[in-house]
């Protein structure tokens, strides 16, 4: 049966340390991503961008904090218009943008879930967790947060009122290797599942992913996949402000999209940080494109769908 799927664009860039994310959303329709899903078994919906009002400067306690007023207003924004999304569409796909976009994507995710009675399970692939709250970040820049704030940790005091908080216990962190010291604790504190690099290497991707998505259908969850460029190693994936070496490959990646694919779990998407401006002759945007479509059905050759536990 032919599903539905939606586009939704945040070209947001102010929670990033370098500019050039606006320009995501764009790219990833230059590149193909709606012919890409359409050539599926899906009808695809292009919802355009949505935008924020011009904001006025909002001072904080940490002073090293970028553009607080923007993720706030972008946040606010974001919330109603994912969880009307999923209500429309069979898989809303959020195209950033950086990362900052999630702390709305994702609570609007879970609001949406809630109605329906079913927990919000979140894959988040990543080189980074993200666990900054607003007194943590060094940096200040904001795209560091976003699983602090839609777990419900405190010091968000400056970011709206969370409408729907995800467990901890449904976080899965695939792809990590570059975790700063506060966010070392809020790992162990929050016991968040964290696959690293080096866990990668020993087991490959399928082990943790598998037992992850049994929890997920055993909890009868929706699932929501965040995908972070710098998930992908620098090599295959240059067009992210924050490379980090080491990280997943082509295969591994298509892996993880297909296997999402067969489990029929993943209810929403969201695609971020990738930076156009770094490309080369667009191979990123395209990889993502190629990616989306492992994660919509597209098969190399017809196989039995794998069955799981
Ligand atoms: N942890 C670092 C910081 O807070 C780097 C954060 C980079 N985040 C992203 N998204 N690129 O994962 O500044
Ligand atoms: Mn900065
Ligand atoms: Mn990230
Ligand atoms: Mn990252």
């Amino acid at each position: 049966m032919t599903r539905r799927c939606s586009l939704l664009g945040a070209a947001i860039e102010t929670g990033a340390s370098q500019r050039g994310c606006l320009m995501g959303p764009a790219s990833l329709r230059t590149a193909g991503l709606a012919q890409a899903i359409g050539t599926l078994d899906w009808t695809v919906t292009d919802l355009g961008d949505t935008r924020i009002d011009g904001q006025t400067h909002v001072p904080h306690e940490n002073g090293a904090i970028h553009h607080l007023a923007e993720t706030a207003a972008w946040i606010e924004t974001l919330v109603p218009l994912a969880q009307a999304a999923a209500q429309a569409h069979d898989l809303p796909i959020f195209m950033g943008g950086d990362h900052s976009i999630s702390a709305g994507t994702v609570p609007g995710m879970a609001r949406f879930a809630a109605g329906q009675g079913r927990p919000l399970f979140v894959l988040w692939l990543d080189a980074h967790p993200d666990l900054h709250n607003l007194f943590s970040t060094e940096s200040g820049n904001l795209h560091g947060t976003p699983v602090a704030y839609f777990t419900g940790q405190p010091g968000f005091e400056a970011y709206p009122p969370l409408v729907s908080a995800v467990d901890p216990a449904h976080v899965c962190m695939m792809g990590i290797r570059s975790v700063d010291i506060a966010e070392r604790d809020a790992i162990a504190r929050l016991g968040i599942e964290v696959h690293d690099m080096r866990a990668i290497d020993e087991t490959g991707v399928l082990p943790p992913l598998e037992a992850f998505l049994a929890r997920v259908r055993a909890a009868d969850g929706l699932l929501h996949v965040s995908f972070d460029v710098d998930f992908l190693d620098p090599a295959i994936a240059p067009a992210v402000g924050t490379t980090v070496p080491g990280g997943a490959t082509f295969r591994e990646a298509h892996l993880i999209m297909e296997t999402l694919c067969d489990s029929g779990l993943v209810r929403s998407l969201d695609l971020v940080e990738l930076n156009p401006f770094l490309d080369e002759r667009g191979r990123t945007a395209t990889l993502l494109c190629d990616l989306t479509a492992s994660l919509m059905g597209r098969r190399v050759l017809d196989r039995p769908t794998r069955r799981f536990a």
